[in-house]
């Protein structure tokens, strides 16, 4: 008999969610950042545990909503949290309770969850020893408390263990041998979004967005065509750098990352487009794939 069910990774902004799911998976699909609201949209691992087949849903963190976008965002994680099997909650070490105190708030439908302590290669013992005592005292509402740190992959063979114990007996739900059932031209806008997120300051990674316009597959090369979308001209200069040198470092990071994932040489294209008030756009926003 085998087990396979769906368990979403929820969390405030930089927890440490797309990493862990990148980790469990052995392949970096989601994207990643130092800087909070990284992740916009759901998307899902399919990670093969003995028997169980696991399928995680990433999640943009929990956060306030201002603009239309994060409001988006915020509903992608709710309802993450009520369509799931299960909920891995992490909570940063140096987050205190009261952030998991308002998570089993916005539980209300109390979908079983497992809370990851995350970045415990962060903190002395000392500070973990004191934080378990502190969720300790809520150990009647969650399923484990499980320490994590991804760099050392302390933590991940418990998680998986008490994942599938938790799943439900079903015949696996997708092929095994597939990694995701994202589509590739999301994924790849992931990757030039984390070279915009690590290459440039300020507000123009919150202020941007990537829209892969084609992928032309050809014998040993793969040729992708990307825009990048920015809120004000201003903004172009900043993306393009000084001759050039900021698209080229975030090009290069990009087609890196494709390279790695698709096992073949590519060739990415960036153009820089001006899209004025994109992110506050409902109808803009659903064109290009924020649609709830
Ligand atoms: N030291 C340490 N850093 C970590 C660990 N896990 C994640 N990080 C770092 O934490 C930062 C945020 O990680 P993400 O995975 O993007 O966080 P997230 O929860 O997906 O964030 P959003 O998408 O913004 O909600 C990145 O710089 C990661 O490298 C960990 O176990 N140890
Ligand atoms: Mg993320």
């Amino acid at each position: 008999m085998t087990k396979a069910g769906f368990v979403s990774l929820i969390g405030r902004p930089n927890a440490g969610k797309s990493t862990l799911m990148n980790s469990l998976l052995g392949e970096n699909i989601a994207m990643v950042s130092q800087k909070a609201n990284a992740t916009r949209k759901r998307s899902n691992a399919i990670v093969m545990h003995g028997d169980t087949q696991i399928i995680f849903v990433d999640t943009p963190g929990l956060h306030e909503r201002e603009k239309v976008l994060n409001q988006f965002m915020l509903d992608e994680a709710l309802k993450a949290m009520g369509d799931c099997d299960l909920i891995v909650y992490l909570a940063p070490i140096t987050d205190s309770v009261e952030h998991y105190e308002k998570f089993l708030k916005l539980n209300n439908n109390k979908v079983k969850h497992v809370i990851i302590l995350s970045k415990i290669d962060q903190v002395k013992q000392e500070k973990l020893f004191k934080r378990i005592a502190s969720y300790n005292q809520f150990s009647d509402q969650f399923e484990a408390l499980i320490p994590v740190a991804v760099p050392k992959k302390i933590g991940h063979e418990e998680l998986l263990k008490v994942i599938s114990r938790n799943l439900p007996d079903s015949p696996f739900l997708f092929d095994p041998e597939d990694l995701t059932s994202e589509l590739v031209r999301d994924i790849y806008a992931g990757f030039v979004r984390e070279g915009i997120f690590e290459n440039v300051s300020d507000e123009i990674p919150y202020e941007s967005d990537v829209l892969i316009d084609s992928i032309e597959e050809e014998e040993g090369i793969d040729r992708i065509n990307a825009t990048i979308i920015i809120e004000k001209e201003s903004q172009k200069g900043i993306i393009i750098g000084k001759g050039g040198e900021s698209i080229k470092r975030i090009g290069k990071s990009a087609r890196e990352k494709i390279e790695r994932l698709s096992c073949k040489k590519a060739y990415l294209n960036l153009q820089v487009s001006v899209k004025k008030g994109w992110s506050k756009d409902k109808a803009y926003l659903e064109e290009i794939g924020y649609k709830s």
